[in-house]
């Protein structure tokens, strides 16, 4: 994994969240902000979901990505949360080429597809357990105005499951 990291909420590490980022400098992880929690709420609306779905959709961690050109993110499960809640993914800056792949195993059948700055992207129901990765980014695609002249940031929200 070549990209980097910041959190909200809880700091997630493999296999674990804990509320200080144990494995960086020891401090404690930034609140989640509400704003983001309506944001989730909405895409959840946007996607077909019911508003009973959407109104108990309390996303309480975000991971904040950060992709330069040469950055990969190999393919993986989003699986150390103890909800299966879905994921929302917010695509900023440089374009990329997002693989979905199968819930079985990280090879084929996976489709791949661009994700564009101001993309937002939902992981649900079937697809939320599905392997997913980046193999690349695509340099000099941030539009302007975006708030990024280059790289990539990707935000993906989610609900731990979990409780202090
Ligand atoms: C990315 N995203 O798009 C990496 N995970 O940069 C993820 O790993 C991801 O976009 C779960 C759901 C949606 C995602
Ligand atoms: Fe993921």
């Amino acid at each position: 994994m070549s990209v980097r990291t910041v959190c909200l909420g809880w700091h997630w590490q493999p296999y674990q969240y804990t509320r200080d980022a144990t494995d960086v400098n020891g401090a404690r992880v930034l609140p989640f902000p509400d704003w983001m929690v309506r944001l989730g709420r909405r895409a959840l609306k946007e996607t077909g979901h019911t508003d009973a779905e959407a109104q108990a959709y309390i996303p309480d961690t975000a991971l904040v990505n950060y992709y330069d050109d040469t950055a990969r993110l190999g393919m993986h499960q989003d699986k150390d949360e103890h909800s299966l809640a879905p994921v929302v993914s917010l695509s900023i800056g440089d374009a990329c080429t997002f693989r979905f792949g199968n819930t079985e195993n990280r090879n084929k059948p996976y489709t791949d597809l661009r994700l564009h700055s101001g993309d937002l992207f939902v992981f649900g129901g079937a697809s939320r357990l599905a392997y997913h990765g980046v193999p690349r980014v695509h340099p000099f695609t941030a539009p302007d105005g975006c708030g990024l002249e280059r790289g990539r940031i990707n935000i993906t929200m989610r609900m731990t499951g979990l409780t202090d």
